[in-house]
């Protein structure tokens, strides 16, 4: 049966708010988790990924978990350490004890971030390409990509890794043409990694159907995503802001994770 009751990570967040708006249209109930209290929702976990009491009481009774919580940009190695690699295990092992079966864990493109960008008539970045993290935050991505397939393999626990691009309600860089994944189209790769059937651990890439597309979407839709948006309609705006990518102009243009790459990172990416 579809999973119904999910248990939402980092749900305090900019795109867990953004789905805790969007995902309730496709028949979940969504029970909230995060450090950060939210205004309005009094029903709502306010507990660090550390307590492994709250996250036993969190996860029980859920048939599925979305995880988003953690350090979305890059950090100190001991405090993605302690969130990141740290509380992404202490989540697991609690919906192993309490026999939660499947989690959409939120990955990156930063776990792939020193991927040469595809040039004009280069073949589109695989799921399979070889891993590159660009920060220690890319590397926590890694860690939980690594996790979810070996809880797979042991336990029999089953996760989607989303390899999420920008998912913002607009690109607001040129990079992100290429990556963006719009919210709507996030909730349908949401409801797809919850829904398609024998995902044992699959790692997709998420993003919109982009005209400026770096990266191969097939495992994407082989859980049945249809992306429907394209951030084109964005470019034009962006690249008379900003002007095209030119790795000449700067190193950080010819990778797939952009200022990540830089020591420290250059913003805006
Ligand atoms: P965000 O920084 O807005 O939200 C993260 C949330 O996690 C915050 O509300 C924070 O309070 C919570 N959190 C952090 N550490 C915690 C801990 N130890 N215990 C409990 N809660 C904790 O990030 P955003 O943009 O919403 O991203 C959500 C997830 O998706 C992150 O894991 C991020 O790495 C991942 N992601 C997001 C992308 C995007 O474009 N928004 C792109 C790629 C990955
Ligand atoms: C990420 O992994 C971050 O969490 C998000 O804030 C964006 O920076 C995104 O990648 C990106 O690469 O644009």
């Amino acid at each position: 049966p579809a999973p119904r009751t999910v248990l939402l990570t980092g749900a305090a967040g900019g795109l867990g708010t953004l789905m805790r708006g969007l995902l309730p249209a496709y028949g979940y109930e969504l029970r909230l988790f995060d450090a950060t209290p939210i205004e309005g929702e009094p029903d709502a976990i306010t507990a660090d990924l550390a307590d492994h009491e709250a996250l036993r009481e969190a996860v029980r009774g859920v048939d599925a978990i979305i995880h988003l919580a953690g350090i979305s940009l890059e950090a100190s190695f001991d405090k993605i350490l302690r969130a990141n690699i740290a509380g992404t295990y202490n989540l697991y092992e609690a919906a192993r004890a309490e026999g939660v079966r499947r989690t959409v864990f939120a990955s990156s493109n930063h776990a792939v971030g020193f991927t040469p960008r595809p040039e004009d008539g280069d073949p589109l970045i695989p799921v399979g390409t070889p891993r590159r993290p660009d920060t220690f935050y890319g590397l926590s991505k890694c860690f939980g990509e690594d996790l979810s397939q070996f809880y797979w393999d042991k336990y029999g626990q089953e996760t989607v890794s989303v390899r999420i691009g920008s998912c913002f309600l607009e690109p607001t860089s040129v990079r992100m043409l290429s990556i963006w994944l719009s919210p709507g189209d996030c909730a349908r790769l949401f409801h797809a990694a919850l829904t398609a059937e024998d995902v044992g651990h699959s790692i997709v890439y998420g993003s919109s159907a982009n005209t400026r597309l770096w990266w191969d979407l097939t495992s994407a839709r082989a859980l049945g995503y249809e992306p429907e948006d394209d951030s084109e309609q964005y470019a034009a705006k962006l690249v008379a802001a900003h002007g095209e990518l030119d790795p000449a102009r700067h190193p950080d243009h010819a990778y797939l994770g952009g200022a990540f790459v830089t020591d420290p990172p250059r913003w805006p990416y």
